[in-house]
């Protein structure tokens, strides 16, 4: 597809023991030898040493892939480096120098679909994979990767398109004695066998896209409740402010938070109360916004002053809903740190001291075990899930349809059907629908 040779630092920014450069083009090895101090071996791991012009630039490991043999299809250079950013930016400089541009986001998988090396549904799992935020994401993504879900859509097209040519073959030889004789209910049989194969594919691709989402936390409470404190305690640093004045955080802020194998999204924000100070409102407001738009609410609650009148109003009047309740503070309370599994769940923690933060832990990690996937579950893309319900759509028209015993249109139904399914494929992608998948990429991948 593109002649030009593309590179990208593939690790993520910051200081690492190691970093990876990835290079990707038509011919490289000759392109690249003037800074290597050693020629490259195909699929060989080779310490060589890296210079610009007589200045030494680091020792690194070089594996060269010589096309087709690699992730691309195009010759492919990875160099493992220190996991020093100037180190890293002086060799992309230098491959710079040789010609070889920046690549886009997406841009190495972009060539290995264009390459026949993936297809467009594994494409997109290379990048669910990467942000994958629970084992069983992991899970389904390599489920989507090793190609189980395109088997699954494969298997389904080849189903509505051996119906849709029996029909056609009796709409075109009706007289023929070669064609076999298709009764109606032969025709329903087989089109139910394949509405069925479609209704657990979608329940399995359903299960997948809820895997696929990050779950965002918003927590909420009044000021001084011991909301940034927390948060801060979760992250182990001082990420957020924390100070004995009401209304120090004034704005919305995201944070990732790992919890062992799982990752989530956790807002910090702004304290609700009654106030006239114009950037307190605003940020009152952004607060009400995270709630509304979170998957589940931690509701603060300073436990030397308990759940208030003004919290249960502000919790009614905003609809929130799937709360946890923190009672924080509980080593000036001093209560024992516990959990009552009510509806909604109640903690008793201090975030200054530590106590009882396990519970909260506990609870985020037990919302995910209670996804209750299977092992077939792809990680699928709302895309996916839109096609595969037009699909059917179209094939429930066609049983309808059959009873009416117009098989015109019976075959007109198996040939949208067979092209919604297909579309899962990307057989012919629009341009706009590649642009969409890549751009989601990190860069380097
Ligand atoms: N004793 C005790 N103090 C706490 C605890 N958690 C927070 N604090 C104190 O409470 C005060 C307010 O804490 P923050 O974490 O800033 O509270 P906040 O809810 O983020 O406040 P705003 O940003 O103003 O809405 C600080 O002085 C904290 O040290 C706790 O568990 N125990
Ligand atoms: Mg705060």
């Amino acid at each position: 597809m593109n002649s030009e040779a593309i590179c990208a630092i593939a690790t993520p920014p910051g200081t690492s023991a190691l970093g990876v450069i990835r290079i990707s083009g038509p011919t490289l090895k000759k392109l690249i030898s003037p800074i290597f101090s050693q020629a490259l071996k195909d699929r060989t791991a080779v310490l060589t040493k890296i210079y610009d012009g007589k200045t030494f630039i680091d020792s690194c490991v070089s594996i060269y892939y010589q096309s087709p043999k690699s992730y691309t299809g195009e010759d492919v250079i990875e160099i493992i480096c220190h996991g020093n950013q100037i180190i890293l930016n002086s060799i992309l400089k230098l491959l710079n120098n040789l010609g070889v541009r920046n690549a886009e986001p997406g841009e190495f998988t972009k060539r290995a679909f264009f390459n026949n090396k993936l297809s467009l549904v594994q494409s997109e799992a290379v990048a669910d994979l990467i942000s994958a935020s629970s084992k069983k994401a992991v899970l389904a993504a390599h489920n989507s990767l090793s190609g189980q879900f395109v088997n699954e859509i494969n298997s389904v097209c080849n189903d509505v398109l051996m119906t849709r040519s029996a029909v056609e073959s009796v709409i075109n030889f009706p007289e023929d004695d070669d064609v076999p004789n298709l009764s109606q209910s032969k025709i329903l049989n087989d089109t139910n066998k394949v509405l069925l194969k479609i209704e657990s594919l979608i329940k399995n691709s359903e299960q997948g896209l809820a895997l696929n989402i990050r779950p965002t936390y918003a927590v909420i409470g009044k000021p001084n409740s011991g909301k940034s404190s927390f948060i801060n305690n979760l992250l182990r640093k001082d990420a957020s402010i924390v100070t004995r004045k009401k209304g120090t955080t004034r704005d919305s802020i995201t944070y990732e938070l790992t919890l062992n194998d799982i990752v989530i999204n956790i807002i910090d924000t702004a304290g609700i109360h009654a106030t006239d100070d114009e950037i307190e409102k605003e940020g009152i407001l952004r607060s009400i916004k995270a709630a509304a738009s979170a998957d589940a609410i931690i509701y603060i609650i300073d436990d030397t002053l308990g759940l208030t009148n003004e919290d249960e109003m502000f919790i009614r009047d905003n609809n929130l809903k799937n709360i946890i309740f923190v009672f924080n503070k509980i080593d000036l309370t001093e209560k024992s740190p516990k959990i009552d599994f009510t509806k909604p769940p109640k903690i008793y923690l201090s975030a200054k001291t530590g106590e009882g933060m396990h519970l909260i832990k506990q609870i985020i990690k037990e919302s995910f075990e209670s996804n209750n996937t299977t092992e077939n579950v792809f990680l699928a893309r709302t895309r996916h899930i839109e096609h595969l319900k037009d699909g059917l759509a179209h094939l429930t028209k066609c049983n309808r349809l059959i009873s009416e015993g117009s098989l015109d249109l019976v075959a007109e139904e198996l040939r949208l059907s067979h092209l919604e399914i297909s579309a899962i494929l990307g057989q012919n992608p629009t341009e706009d629908l590649l642009t969409k998948i890549f751009t989601s990429f990190c860069i380097g991948k």
